[in-house]
């Protein structure tokens, strides 16, 4: 299956998205008391934007003016125009809310579709959809876009990982869907239960809604026998579906643009940085009805790339290094759990299963504690019985291996250590926090 937009050529794409773009300022300044304002503040008038290049006059858009028009006030439809709402899943305060016309809903599930097939499944084909179901995009959205791609859906919603299981073996699905922090959970039960990968029906894995590294891609791949790409998005722009990487060419994903127009800019400055450059995500939606935003910050940190090799004309992104809010600072050095998630990729025995504890003195950050799991087939290989001298003894040098790894590619000093295979909390279904409360 093939959706044709995909392949445009750069200059068709660009007019595309001009015309696009044209279009949402006028549609915004009669319908968005919000953007109405923000347009005469600074002094700028929907004439003013004549293509795409001409994005960066216009405002850009944060969590914090959705917040402070909950919930509704950045909705350019009136309520009974909308056909779903969903919401952002924030951690602390009211959730930021988004809105969907009868036209938003089919746009997303025509993204979600052209992301499923990048990601190698097909009409006729089953998805087990392990995202949860309710006020979060996920479940609903992997739902829609997999029966517009053609395919049968499993609503089956995150938890309870033995029935998983059990519905897996006896339902046979091509396709997985779940965060990367569950996909390892379920490939665990499986391993547990001495299932051989080749007798499970997985082809392929669509997992997102949290950052992930090669070392979780490694591990899911081999214990399910999928391919498992990254699916990237978040409610505010629509839901999942805003990138997505090719199963065939991993390591990067396509940005949907001719709806989600990126620009990476300057985490500080808010100035935009070049091809490349590494630093906030921020995305306008070119065709959205319901909720449309110009600009948004998603405080997402990545950088956008073209790959020669690329099957489609789109700009790719790199895998999400963390959220800007889930930076850690370590004496001075910036830090993301995925840094060191990466770092872990290079000793040989790592699961990763991890957890980071910052230490802090005076308020400062001055230390991290990492917990993390080893291999089992790395202590039985080595013939160590758990707690005896010799276990003990294994295990802190492999510790210090790790410590050293992260010291040499991350530049900050860890304590790290280890636990048996299966011993640290496993993820239960959707996303995982991996920083815990500092000491
Ligand atoms: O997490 C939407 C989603 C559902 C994406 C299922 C993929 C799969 P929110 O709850 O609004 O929406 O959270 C959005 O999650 O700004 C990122 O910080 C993070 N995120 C989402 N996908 C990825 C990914 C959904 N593939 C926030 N890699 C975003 C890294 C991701 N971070």
């Amino acid at each position: 299956m093939d959706f044709p937009v995909e392949y445009l050529q750069l200059d068709q794409l660009r007019h595309l998205q001009s015309e696009r773009l044209v279009g949402l300022v006028h549609y915004l300044q009669e319908r968005s008391d919000f953007y109405r304002g923000k347009f005469n503040e600074s002094g700028i008038s929907p004439d003013d934007i004549k293509s795409i290049e001409d994005i960066t006059k216009l405002p850009v858009t944060f969590k914090k003016d959705l917040r402070d028009h909950y919930p509704f006030g950045l909705f350019t439809v009136p309520k009974n125009e909308l056909q779903r709402i969903h919401c952002s899943s924030g951690t602390t305060g009211k959730p930021t809310v988004v809105g969907y016309t009868s036209e938003d809903v089919n746009l997303f599930s025509e993204v979600v579709a052209r992301s499923l097939n990048a990601a190698g499944a097909k009409p006729g084909m089953q998805l087990h959809n392990a995202y949860g179901y309710g006020i979060f995009t996920g479940g609903l959205g992997l739902h829609y876009g997999a029966e517009k791609l053609g395919m049968s859906v499993l609503p089956v919603s995150g938890g309870m990982t033995a029935r998983q299981v059990d519905l897996i073996i006896d339902f046979r699905p091509e396709v997985l869907c779940c965060s990367p922090s569950y996909a390892l959970t379920i490939a665990d039960e499986f391993t547990k239960r001495g299932i051989p990968v080749d007798e499970i029906s997985l082809q392929y894995a669509v997992l997102g809604s949290e950052p992930w590294t090669e070392i979780i891609r490694h591990h899911i791949e081999e214990k399910l026998g999928v391919h498992a790409t990254n699916i990237y998005g978040l409610s505010e722009i629509i839901g999942p579906g805003v990138s997505m990487e090719d199963f065939e060419e991993k390591g990067g994903s396509y940005i949907w643009e001719d709806h989600f127009y990126p620009e990476i800019l300057d985490p500080i400055t808010k100035e935009p940085l070049p091809l490349g450059e590494e630093g906030v995500l921020v995305i306008t939606t070119l065709t959205k009805k319901a909720m449309p935003l110009l600009r948004y910050w998603t405080n997402d940190i990545t950088s956008l790339y073209y790959d020669k090799n690329a099957k489609r004309t789109m700009v790719k992104m790199k895998p999400i290094l963390g959220r800007a809010d889930d930076m850690l600072i370590v004496r001075g050095v910036n830090v993301y759990p995925s840094q060191i998630e990466e770092a872990f990729s290079h000793v040989k025995g790592v699961v990763p299963n991890y957890y980071l504890t910052p230490v802090e003195k005076e308020q400062m950050c001055v230390a991290l504690d990492i917990d993390v799991e080893i291999d089992d087939v790395l202590v039985t290989e080595e013939n160590l019985e758990l707690d005896t001298d010799a276990y003990l003894d294994f295990t802190g040098n492999f510790g210090k291996n790790i410590e050293n790894e992260i010291k040499k590619r991350v530049g900050i000093t860890t304590k790290v250590k280890i636990h048996a295979q299966d011993s640290l909390p496993k993820c239960e279904g959707g996303k995982i926090n991996r920083i815990l409360k500092s000491k």
